[in-house]
Protein backbone atom coordinates (compact mmCIF):
# COMPACT_ATOMS: atom_id res chain seq x y z
CA UNK A 1 0.00 0.00 0.00
CA UNK A 2 3.04 2.50 0.74
CA UNK A 3 4.13 1.74 -2.79
CA UNK A 4 1.13 2.60 -3.89
CA UNK A 5 0.74 5.97 -2.56
CA UNK A 6 4.22 6.92 -3.69
CA UNK A 7 3.33 5.92 -6.76
CA UNK A 8 0.28 7.90 -6.77
CA UNK A 9 1.79 10.76 -6.05
CA UNK A 10 4.53 10.57 -8.54
CA UNK A 11 1.48 10.15 -10.89
CA UNK A 12 0.22 13.09 -10.08
CA UNK A 13 3.35 15.54 -10.13
CA UNK A 14 3.77 13.93 -13.62
CA UNK A 15 0.26 15.46 -14.22
CA UNK A 16 0.81 19.01 -13.45
CA UNK A 17 -0.83 18.35 -9.96
CA UNK A 18 0.73 19.35 -6.81
CA UNK A 19 -0.36 17.47 -4.09
CA UNK A 20 0.49 19.97 -1.33
CA UNK A 21 -2.12 21.76 -3.43
CA UNK A 22 -4.69 19.01 -3.03
CA UNK A 23 -5.30 19.15 0.34
CA UNK A 24 -7.27 21.16 3.37
CA UNK A 25 -10.42 22.13 0.88
CA UNK A 26 -13.98 21.05 1.59
CA UNK A 27 -14.42 18.49 -1.13
CA UNK A 28 -13.13 15.23 -0.36
CA UNK A 29 -11.75 12.92 -2.88
CA UNK A 30 -11.67 9.09 -1.76
CA UNK A 31 -10.65 6.13 -4.38
CA UNK A 32 -13.36 3.66 -4.54
CA UNK A 33 -10.05 0.91 -4.51
CA UNK A 34 -9.81 1.12 -0.46
CA UNK A 35 -11.60 4.69 0.53
CA UNK A 36 -8.36 5.97 0.67
CA UNK A 37 -8.90 10.04 0.69
CA UNK A 38 -6.67 11.01 -2.51
CA UNK A 39 -7.41 15.04 -2.12
CA UNK A 40 -9.16 17.23 -0.69
CA UNK A 41 -10.47 20.02 -3.32
CA UNK A 42 -10.84 23.84 -2.46
CA UNK A 43 -14.79 23.93 -3.94
CA UNK A 44 -16.03 27.06 -6.12
CA UNK A 45 -18.96 28.83 -4.71
CA UNK A 46 -21.77 29.43 -7.11
CA UNK A 47 -21.57 33.32 -5.93
CA UNK A 48 -18.56 32.62 -8.60
CA UNK A 49 -20.55 31.36 -11.68
CA UNK A 50 -20.85 35.00 -12.76
CA UNK A 51 -17.64 35.28 -13.41
CA UNK A 52 -16.93 31.86 -14.94
CA UNK A 53 -20.13 32.61 -17.23
CA UNK A 54 -18.44 36.46 -18.32
CA UNK A 55 -15.06 34.45 -18.58
CA UNK A 56 -16.28 32.10 -20.99
CA UNK A 57 -18.35 34.60 -23.24
CA UNK A 58 -15.24 36.55 -23.34
CA UNK A 59 -13.51 33.31 -24.75
CA UNK A 60 -15.88 32.57 -27.14
CA UNK A 61 -15.92 36.35 -28.65
CA UNK A 62 -12.50 35.58 -29.67
CA UNK A 63 -12.00 31.52 -30.83
CA UNK A 64 -15.16 32.04 -32.94
CA UNK A 65 -13.47 33.63 -35.08
CA UNK A 66 -9.99 31.92 -35.34
CA UNK A 67 -10.46 29.37 -38.46
CA UNK A 68 -11.80 26.31 -37.73
CA UNK A 69 -8.67 24.18 -39.29
CA UNK A 70 -6.80 26.25 -36.68
CA UNK A 71 -9.03 25.70 -33.74
CA UNK A 72 -8.14 21.96 -34.95
CA UNK A 73 -4.62 22.46 -34.50
CA UNK A 74 -5.17 23.02 -30.38
CA UNK A 75 -7.50 20.06 -30.38
CA UNK A 76 -4.26 18.24 -32.51
CA UNK A 77 -1.58 19.45 -29.33
CA UNK A 78 -4.40 18.25 -26.62
CA UNK A 79 -4.55 14.57 -28.56
CA UNK A 80 -0.54 14.60 -28.60
CA UNK A 81 -0.45 15.53 -24.57
CA UNK A 82 -3.26 13.24 -24.08
CA UNK A 83 -0.85 10.58 -25.65
CA UNK A 84 2.22 11.73 -23.55
CA UNK A 85 0.25 11.44 -20.36
CA UNK A 86 -2.12 8.70 -21.20
CA UNK A 87 0.04 6.26 -18.77
CA UNK A 88 -0.48 8.22 -15.89
CA UNK A 89 -3.91 9.92 -16.10
CA UNK A 90 -5.07 6.25 -16.98
CA UNK A 91 -3.95 5.28 -13.76
CA UNK A 92 -5.67 8.06 -12.13
CA UNK A 93 -8.68 7.24 -13.73
CA UNK A 94 -7.90 3.86 -12.14
CA UNK A 95 -7.96 5.01 -8.19
CA UNK A 96 -10.48 7.89 -9.06
CA UNK A 97 -12.66 5.95 -10.50
CA UNK A 98 -12.06 2.32 -9.51
CA UNK A 99 -11.34 0.84 -13.28
CA UNK A 100 -9.18 -1.62 -14.03
CA UNK A 101 -6.00 -0.81 -15.39
CA UNK A 102 -6.49 -1.58 -18.91
CA UNK A 103 -9.95 -0.01 -19.33
CA UNK A 104 -8.57 3.04 -17.47
CA UNK A 105 -6.14 3.34 -20.20
CA UNK A 106 -8.90 2.03 -22.46
CA UNK A 107 -10.72 5.55 -21.86
CA UNK A 108 -7.56 7.65 -22.44
CA UNK A 109 -7.08 6.55 -25.97
CA UNK A 110 -10.61 6.76 -26.43
CA UNK A 111 -9.78 10.78 -25.51
CA UNK A 112 -6.98 10.50 -28.15
CA UNK A 113 -9.34 8.51 -30.96
CA UNK A 114 -12.11 11.62 -30.38
CA UNK A 115 -9.16 14.22 -30.63
CA UNK A 116 -8.08 12.87 -33.91
CA UNK A 117 -11.85 12.77 -35.20
CA UNK A 118 -12.19 16.50 -34.30
CA UNK A 119 -9.23 17.59 -36.02
CA UNK A 120 -10.34 15.93 -39.34
CA UNK A 121 -13.49 17.54 -38.45
CA UNK A 122 -12.09 20.97 -38.30
CA UNK A 123 -11.67 20.94 -42.03
CA UNK A 124 -15.43 19.84 -42.58
CA UNK A 125 -17.68 21.72 -40.88
CA UNK A 126 -20.08 21.57 -43.85
CA UNK A 127 -23.02 23.05 -44.92
CA UNK A 128 -25.06 22.71 -48.06
CA UNK A 129 -25.82 24.95 -51.12
CA UNK A 130 -29.26 24.80 -51.80
CA UNK A 131 -31.21 25.11 -55.14
CA UNK A 132 -33.13 28.45 -55.15
CA UNK A 133 -36.52 28.57 -56.59
CA UNK A 134 -35.77 32.58 -57.85
CA UNK A 135 -33.59 33.70 -60.52
CA UNK A 136 -29.74 35.21 -60.13
CA UNK A 137 -30.06 33.61 -56.42
CA UNK A 138 -28.22 31.45 -54.34
CA UNK A 139 -28.87 29.57 -51.09
CA UNK A 140 -26.51 28.23 -48.96
CA UNK A 141 -26.22 27.09 -45.19
CA UNK A 142 -23.62 27.97 -42.80
CA UNK A 143 -22.58 26.34 -39.67
CA UNK A 144 -21.27 29.37 -36.91
CA UNK A 145 -19.92 28.61 -33.50
CA UNK A 146 -23.02 29.09 -31.10
CA UNK A 147 -21.60 30.09 -27.31
CA UNK A 148 -20.22 28.46 -24.52
CA UNK A 149 -20.97 25.12 -23.82
CA UNK A 150 -21.32 23.51 -20.31
CA UNK A 151 -20.85 19.94 -19.92
CA UNK A 152 -21.50 18.04 -17.05
CA UNK A 153 -19.86 14.53 -16.74
CA UNK A 154 -20.33 11.33 -14.88
CA UNK A 155 -18.12 9.27 -12.23
CA UNK A 156 -17.74 6.26 -14.83
CA UNK A 157 -16.04 7.44 -18.08
CA UNK A 158 -14.62 10.60 -15.94
CA UNK A 159 -13.01 12.17 -18.64
CA UNK A 160 -13.68 10.44 -22.51
CA UNK A 161 -17.09 12.18 -21.85
CA UNK A 162 -15.36 15.78 -21.57
CA UNK A 163 -13.22 15.05 -23.97
CA UNK A 164 -15.96 13.82 -26.68
CA UNK A 165 -17.72 17.13 -26.29
CA UNK A 166 -14.56 19.09 -25.38
CA UNK A 167 -12.62 17.96 -28.70
CA UNK A 168 -15.79 19.18 -31.27
CA UNK A 169 -17.20 22.16 -29.14
CA UNK A 170 -13.77 23.70 -29.42
CA UNK A 171 -13.29 22.50 -33.09
CA UNK A 172 -16.94 24.43 -33.30
CA UNK A 173 -15.85 27.54 -32.07
CA UNK A 174 -16.76 27.13 -28.35
CA UNK A 175 -15.39 27.61 -24.67
CA UNK A 176 -15.99 24.83 -22.69
CA UNK A 177 -17.15 25.37 -18.99
CA UNK A 178 -17.16 21.31 -17.07
CA UNK A 179 -18.72 20.44 -14.17
CA UNK A 180 -17.21 17.41 -13.03
CA UNK A 181 -18.76 14.56 -11.07
CA UNK A 182 -17.84 15.31 -7.31
CA UNK A 183 -16.70 11.62 -6.93
CA UNK A 184 -13.90 12.21 -9.63
CA UNK A 185 -12.46 15.95 -9.92
CA UNK A 186 -9.30 15.53 -9.65
CA UNK A 187 -9.11 13.47 -12.93
CA UNK A 188 -11.17 16.75 -14.52
CA UNK A 189 -8.03 18.65 -12.85
CA UNK A 190 -5.81 16.45 -14.28
CA UNK A 191 -7.08 16.90 -17.87
CA UNK A 192 -7.44 20.80 -16.98
CA UNK A 193 -3.79 20.80 -16.78
CA UNK A 194 -2.68 18.89 -19.64
CA UNK A 195 -5.01 21.04 -22.11
CA UNK A 196 -2.78 24.00 -20.67
CA UNK A 197 -0.14 21.94 -21.94
CA UNK A 198 -1.28 21.95 -25.11
CA UNK A 199 -2.25 26.01 -25.22
CA UNK A 200 1.03 27.00 -24.13
CA UNK A 201 2.28 25.16 -27.53
CA UNK A 202 -0.57 27.11 -29.38
CA UNK A 203 -0.38 30.68 -30.45
CA UNK A 204 -3.08 33.50 -29.95
CA UNK A 205 -5.62 31.11 -27.48
CA UNK A 206 -8.03 32.91 -25.59
CA UNK A 207 -8.11 32.74 -22.12
CA UNK A 208 -10.79 30.42 -19.84
CA UNK A 209 -11.25 27.68 -23.07
CA UNK A 210 -11.91 25.89 -20.34
CA UNK A 211 -13.17 25.97 -17.16
CA UNK A 212 -13.42 23.63 -14.77
CA UNK A 213 -15.95 23.73 -11.62
CA UNK A 214 -14.96 21.79 -8.66
CA UNK A 215 -17.82 21.93 -6.14
CA UNK A 216 -21.23 20.93 -5.65
CA UNK A 217 -24.65 20.51 -7.52
CA UNK A 218 -25.42 24.19 -7.04
CA UNK A 219 -22.66 25.10 -9.77
CA UNK A 220 -24.15 22.70 -12.30
CA UNK A 221 -27.48 24.30 -11.20
CA UNK A 222 -26.12 27.69 -11.99
CA UNK A 223 -24.25 26.19 -15.35
CA UNK A 224 -27.85 24.93 -16.49
CA UNK A 225 -29.82 28.14 -15.81
CA UNK A 226 -27.42 30.47 -17.75
CA UNK A 227 -28.74 32.04 -20.82
CA UNK A 228 -25.71 32.97 -21.31
CA UNK A 229 -24.56 29.23 -21.74
CA UNK A 230 -26.40 28.15 -25.12
CA UNK A 231 -25.97 24.17 -24.98
CA UNK A 232 -25.69 21.76 -22.31
CA UNK A 233 -24.37 18.52 -22.71
CA UNK A 234 -25.01 16.22 -19.28
CA UNK A 235 -24.50 12.80 -18.99
CA UNK A 236 -25.82 10.81 -16.13
CA UNK A 237 -28.74 9.40 -13.97
CA UNK A 238 -32.36 10.24 -15.98
CA UNK A 239 -33.08 11.83 -12.58
CA UNK A 240 -30.68 13.68 -13.40
CA UNK A 241 -31.30 14.26 -17.19
CA UNK A 242 -35.52 14.76 -15.74
CA UNK A 243 -33.88 17.96 -13.68
CA UNK A 244 -31.71 19.85 -16.93
CA UNK A 245 -34.23 19.47 -18.93
CA UNK A 246 -36.99 21.88 -18.65
CA UNK A 247 -34.34 24.31 -16.97
CA UNK A 248 -32.85 24.59 -20.61
CA UNK A 249 -35.84 23.82 -22.40
CA UNK A 250 -37.67 27.18 -20.62
CA UNK A 251 -34.80 29.41 -21.72
CA UNK A 252 -34.60 27.80 -25.33
CA UNK A 253 -30.85 26.52 -24.84
CA UNK A 254 -29.86 23.41 -26.47
CA UNK A 255 -29.49 20.26 -24.59
CA UNK A 256 -27.34 17.45 -25.42
CA UNK A 257 -28.48 14.53 -22.75
CA UNK A 258 -27.06 11.06 -22.28
CA UNK A 259 -29.10 9.51 -19.46
CA UNK A 260 -29.81 5.76 -18.20
CA UNK A 261 -29.24 2.77 -20.35
CA UNK A 262 -31.08 -0.59 -19.94
CA UNK A 263 -29.10 -2.51 -22.23
CA UNK A 264 -30.30 -5.92 -24.15
CA UNK A 265 -28.75 -8.67 -25.88
CA UNK A 266 -30.77 -10.92 -27.85
CA UNK A 267 -29.55 -14.53 -28.52
CA UNK A 268 -31.15 -17.02 -30.98
CA UNK A 269 -30.88 -20.24 -31.24
CA UNK A 270 -28.36 -19.88 -34.15
CA UNK A 271 -25.60 -18.12 -32.77
CA UNK A 272 -21.94 -18.65 -31.99
CA UNK A 273 -22.29 -19.38 -28.25
CA UNK A 274 -18.34 -19.08 -27.33
CA UNK A 275 -18.52 -15.77 -28.94
CA UNK A 276 -21.74 -14.65 -27.11
CA UNK A 277 -20.41 -15.80 -23.76
CA UNK A 278 -16.80 -13.48 -24.02
CA UNK A 279 -19.47 -10.31 -25.42
CA UNK A 280 -21.68 -10.76 -22.48
CA UNK A 281 -19.19 -11.44 -20.13
CA UNK A 282 -17.14 -8.01 -21.03
CA UNK A 283 -20.20 -6.13 -21.49
CA UNK A 284 -22.05 -6.85 -18.20
CA UNK A 285 -19.33 -7.09 -15.60
CA UNK A 286 -16.85 -5.12 -17.56
CA UNK A 287 -16.64 -1.07 -15.77
CA UNK A 288 -17.86 -3.23 -12.54
CA UNK A 289 -21.36 -2.91 -14.74
CA UNK A 290 -21.10 0.95 -14.24
CA UNK A 291 -20.93 1.48 -18.07
CA UNK A 292 -24.44 3.38 -19.09
CA UNK A 293 -23.85 0.74 -22.17
CA UNK A 294 -23.22 -2.17 -19.83
CA UNK A 295 -25.28 -5.63 -20.52
CA UNK A 296 -28.22 -5.87 -18.17
CA UNK A 297 -30.90 -8.22 -20.34
CA UNK A 298 -30.45 -10.84 -21.48
CA UNK A 299 -32.89 -12.62 -23.68
CA UNK A 300 -32.61 -15.61 -25.01
CA UNK A 301 -33.91 -18.24 -27.46
CA UNK A 302 -35.45 -20.94 -24.64
CA UNK A 303 -33.73 -24.03 -26.27
CA UNK A 304 -30.52 -23.06 -25.68
CA UNK A 305 -31.06 -21.03 -22.39
CA UNK A 306 -30.09 -23.74 -20.37
CA UNK A 307 -26.79 -24.44 -22.01
CA UNK A 308 -25.77 -20.54 -22.23
CA UNK A 309 -26.35 -19.73 -18.84
CA UNK A 310 -24.67 -22.61 -17.87
CA UNK A 311 -21.72 -21.60 -19.34
CA UNK A 312 -22.03 -18.18 -17.96
CA UNK A 313 -22.26 -19.56 -14.44
CA UNK A 314 -19.08 -21.24 -15.16
CA UNK A 315 -17.44 -17.91 -16.62
CA UNK A 316 -18.54 -15.97 -13.83
CA UNK A 317 -17.63 -18.24 -10.85
CA UNK A 318 -13.32 -17.78 -12.32
CA UNK A 319 -13.56 -13.59 -12.68
CA UNK A 320 -10.73 -12.55 -10.53
CA UNK A 321 -12.32 -9.85 -8.72
CA UNK A 322 -10.11 -7.37 -6.50
CA UNK A 323 -7.89 -4.58 -6.75
CA UNK A 324 -8.08 -2.80 -10.20
CA UNK A 325 -4.59 -1.88 -10.28
CA UNK A 326 -3.14 -5.72 -9.75
CA UNK A 327 -2.34 -7.68 -13.26
CA UNK A 328 -5.45 -10.02 -13.94
CA UNK A 329 -7.90 -8.29 -12.00
CA UNK A 330 -11.13 -8.24 -14.50
CA UNK A 331 -13.39 -6.57 -11.85
CA UNK A 332 -12.89 -3.84 -9.75
CA UNK A 333 -14.82 -1.81 -7.23
CA UNK A 334 -18.65 -0.19 -7.17
CA UNK A 335 -17.96 3.73 -6.81
CA UNK A 336 -19.33 3.37 -3.27
CA UNK A 337 -21.01 2.01 -0.62
CA UNK A 338 -24.38 3.37 -1.54
CA UNK A 339 -24.12 1.49 -4.94
CA UNK A 340 -23.55 -1.94 -2.96
CA UNK A 341 -26.44 -1.05 -1.31
CA UNK A 342 -28.29 -0.47 -4.66
CA UNK A 343 -27.33 -3.76 -6.16
CA UNK A 344 -28.35 -5.47 -2.78
CA UNK A 345 -31.68 -4.49 -2.75
CA UNK A 346 -32.20 -4.44 -6.49
CA UNK A 347 -31.47 -8.32 -6.09
CA UNK A 348 -33.68 -8.40 -3.63
CA UNK A 349 -36.37 -7.03 -5.42
CA UNK A 350 -35.71 -8.96 -7.97
CA UNK A 351 -36.44 -12.31 -5.84
CA UNK A 352 -39.35 -11.25 -4.87
CA UNK A 353 -40.32 -10.76 -8.37
CA UNK A 354 -39.43 -14.82 -8.67
CA UNK A 355 -35.86 -13.85 -9.67
CA UNK A 356 -33.62 -16.73 -8.66
CA UNK A 357 -29.95 -15.30 -8.24
CA UNK A 358 -26.34 -16.37 -8.90
CA UNK A 359 -23.42 -14.50 -7.43
CA UNK A 360 -24.03 -11.08 -6.45
CA UNK A 361 -22.67 -11.07 -2.77
CA UNK A 362 -19.84 -8.48 -1.15
CA UNK A 363 -16.32 -10.02 -1.15
CA UNK A 364 -14.39 -9.10 1.18
CA UNK A 365 -11.59 -12.16 0.99
CA UNK A 366 -8.31 -10.93 -1.63
CA UNK A 367 -9.92 -7.53 -2.08
CA UNK A 368 -8.64 -4.38 -0.41
CA UNK A 369 -10.41 -3.16 2.96
CA UNK A 370 -12.58 -0.06 2.19
CA UNK A 371 -13.77 -0.96 -1.40
CA UNK A 372 -16.98 -2.09 -2.45
CA UNK A 373 -16.34 -5.35 -3.85
CA UNK A 374 -19.29 -7.28 -5.04
CA UNK A 375 -19.93 -10.64 -7.51
CA UNK A 376 -21.27 -9.70 -10.18
CA UNK A 377 -24.91 -11.59 -10.75
CA UNK A 378 -26.86 -13.53 -12.75
CA UNK A 379 -30.59 -13.33 -11.79
CA UNK A 380 -33.39 -15.69 -14.10
CA UNK A 381 -36.46 -13.94 -14.07
CA UNK A 382 -39.77 -15.37 -15.50
CA UNK A 383 -40.64 -12.06 -17.13
CA UNK A 384 -39.34 -8.65 -17.57
CA UNK A 385 -40.46 -7.15 -13.76
CA UNK A 386 -40.52 -3.38 -12.55
CA UNK A 387 -36.90 -4.34 -11.27
CA UNK A 388 -35.65 -5.83 -14.59
CA UNK A 389 -36.88 -2.53 -16.19
CA UNK A 390 -35.19 -0.09 -13.34
CA UNK A 391 -31.28 0.36 -14.42
CA UNK A 392 -29.31 -0.28 -11.32
CA UNK A 393 -25.66 0.57 -11.94
CA UNK A 394 -24.03 -2.18 -11.09
CA UNK A 395 -23.19 -5.66 -12.64
CA UNK A 396 -26.56 -7.83 -12.37
CA UNK A 397 -27.80 -9.19 -15.85
CA UNK A 398 -31.30 -10.56 -15.65
CA UNK A 399 -32.02 -13.36 -18.02
CA UNK A 400 -35.18 -13.88 -19.76
CA UNK A 401 -36.54 -16.55 -22.53
CA UNK A 402 -38.11 -16.78 -25.22
CA UNK A 403 -39.52 -18.92 -28.14
CA UNK A 404 -40.12 -16.22 -30.93
CA UNK A 405 -38.22 -13.76 -32.34
CA UNK A 406 -40.94 -11.31 -32.16
CA UNK A 407 -41.63 -11.77 -28.79
CA UNK A 408 -37.56 -11.14 -28.15
CA UNK A 409 -37.69 -7.81 -29.80
CA UNK A 410 -40.97 -6.66 -28.03
CA UNK A 411 -38.96 -7.29 -24.46
CA UNK A 412 -35.90 -5.73 -25.48
CA UNK A 413 -38.52 -2.44 -26.69
CA UNK A 414 -40.49 -2.62 -23.80
CA UNK A 415 -38.30 -0.45 -21.18
CA UNK A 416 -38.22 2.59 -20.43
CA UNK A 417 -34.50 3.90 -21.63
CA UNK A 418 -33.48 3.08 -25.56
CA UNK A 419 -29.56 3.30 -25.86
CA UNK A 420 -27.39 0.05 -26.88
CA UNK A 421 -28.64 -3.33 -27.87
CA UNK A 422 -27.40 -6.22 -29.50
CA UNK A 423 -28.11 -9.59 -31.61
CA UNK A 424 -26.17 -12.65 -31.61
CA UNK A 425 -27.53 -14.57 -34.87
CA UNK A 426 -26.43 -16.26 -37.76
CA UNK A 427 -29.62 -16.20 -39.15
CA UNK A 428 -30.09 -13.05 -41.55
CA UNK A 429 -33.23 -12.80 -41.37
CA UNK A 430 -33.00 -11.79 -37.51
CA UNK A 431 -29.97 -9.98 -37.76
CA UNK A 432 -31.76 -7.59 -40.25
CA UNK A 433 -35.04 -7.38 -38.55
CA UNK A 434 -33.43 -6.33 -35.32
CA UNK A 435 -31.68 -3.53 -37.61
CA UNK A 436 -34.84 -2.47 -39.17
CA UNK A 437 -37.41 -0.13 -38.41
CA UNK A 438 -39.62 -2.59 -36.78
CA UNK A 439 -36.48 -3.88 -34.95
CA UNK A 440 -34.58 -2.48 -31.98
CA UNK A 441 -35.83 1.39 -30.60
CA UNK A 442 -32.11 2.18 -29.46
CA UNK A 443 -29.63 4.95 -30.36
CA UNK A 444 -26.86 1.75 -30.69
CA UNK A 445 -28.10 -1.19 -32.28
CA UNK A 446 -25.33 -4.41 -33.32
CA UNK A 447 -25.12 -7.92 -34.35
CA UNK A 448 -22.65 -10.18 -32.81
CA UNK A 449 -20.86 -7.80 -30.78
CA UNK A 450 -21.92 -6.88 -26.99
CA UNK A 451 -23.26 -3.34 -26.29
CA UNK A 452 -20.39 -1.18 -24.94
CA UNK A 453 -17.09 -0.40 -25.50
CA UNK A 454 -18.60 1.92 -28.69
CA UNK A 455 -16.21 3.34 -31.16
CA UNK A 456 -15.85 7.30 -30.74
CA UNK A 457 -16.52 7.27 -35.04
CA UNK A 458 -20.31 6.68 -34.69
CA UNK A 459 -23.19 9.05 -32.86
CA UNK A 460 -23.40 8.06 -29.10
CA UNK A 461 -26.76 8.20 -27.61
CA UNK A 462 -30.33 6.80 -27.28
CA UNK A 463 -33.77 7.20 -27.52
CA UNK A 464 -36.58 7.74 -24.51
CA UNK A 465 -35.33 8.05 -21.17
CA UNK A 466 -31.92 7.58 -22.41
CA UNK A 467 -32.26 11.63 -23.24
CA UNK A 468 -32.37 11.59 -27.22
CA UNK A 469 -28.74 13.30 -27.44
CA UNK A 470 -25.76 12.65 -29.98
CA UNK A 471 -22.16 12.97 -29.16
CA UNK A 472 -18.93 11.88 -30.58
CA UNK A 473 -18.86 10.85 -34.03
CA UNK A 474 -20.72 10.91 -36.97
CA UNK A 475 -22.32 14.34 -37.44
CA UNK A 476 -22.48 14.60 -33.61
CA UNK A 477 -20.48 18.30 -34.25
CA UNK A 478 -23.73 19.72 -35.08
CA UNK A 479 -25.00 19.98 -31.77
CA UNK A 480 -22.34 22.38 -30.60
CA UNK A 481 -23.08 24.94 -33.74
CA UNK A 482 -25.78 27.24 -34.76
CA UNK A 483 -26.97 26.56 -38.19
CA UNK A 484 -27.70 29.98 -40.51
CA UNK A 485 -29.22 29.45 -44.23
CA UNK A 486 -28.12 32.10 -46.07
CA UNK A 487 -29.83 33.78 -49.26
CA UNK A 488 -27.69 35.42 -51.56
CA UNK A 489 -29.37 37.43 -54.77
CA UNK A 490 -27.06 38.59 -57.15
CA UNK A 491 -29.20 39.32 -60.01
CA UNK A 492 -31.29 43.42 -60.29
CA UNK A 493 -34.69 42.24 -59.79
CA UNK A 494 -36.05 41.51 -56.11
CA UNK A 495 -38.43 38.43 -57.25
CA UNK A 496 -39.93 37.43 -54.22
CA UNK A 497 -40.20 33.68 -52.71
CA UNK A 498 -43.36 31.49 -53.46
CA UNK A 499 -44.92 34.52 -56.36
CA UNK A 500 -46.04 36.96 -54.09
CA UNK A 501 -46.72 40.19 -55.50
CA UNK A 502 -45.76 43.47 -53.52
CA UNK A 503 -45.28 46.12 -55.85
CA UNK A 504 -44.63 49.74 -54.42
C1 LIG B 1 -20.72 5.88 -20.61
O1 LIG B 1 -20.81 4.85 -19.95
O2 LIG B 1 -21.21 6.96 -20.20
O3 LIG B 1 -19.51 2.56 -25.39
C2 LIG B 1 -19.97 5.98 -21.89
C3 LIG B 1 -18.91 2.55 -24.32
C4 LIG B 1 -17.90 3.63 -24.08
C5 LIG B 1 -18.55 4.87 -23.56
C6 LIG B 1 -19.46 4.68 -22.41
N1 LIG B 1 -17.24 3.92 -25.32
O4 LIG B 1 -19.11 1.70 -23.46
Amino acid sequence: MKDMNMTSETTLSNLGLDPAALSGGSLKVTSPIDGRVLAELNEMGAGEMDAVIARAKAAFKAWRTVPAPRRGELVRLLGEELRAAKDDLGALVSWEAGKITSEGLGEVQEMIDICDFAVGQSRQLYGLTIASERPGHRMMETWHPIGPVGVISAFNFPVAVWCWNTALALVCGNPVIWKPSEKTPLTALACAKIFERALARFEDAPADLLQVLVGGADLGKALVESEDVPVISATGSTRMGRAVAPIVAARFGKCILELGGNNAMIVGPSADLEMAVRAIVFSAVGTAGQRCTTLRRLIVHNSIKGDLVARLKKAYAGLPIGNPLEDGTLIGPLVDEASGNAMSNALKSAEAEGGVVFGGNRVTENVPEGGVYMQPAIVEMPGQSATVKTETFAPILYVMGYDAFGDALEIQNDVPQGLSSCVFTLNMREAEQFLSAAGSDCGIANVNIGPSGAEIGGAFGGEKETGGGRESGSDAWKGYMRRQTNTVNYSDELPLAQGVKFDI
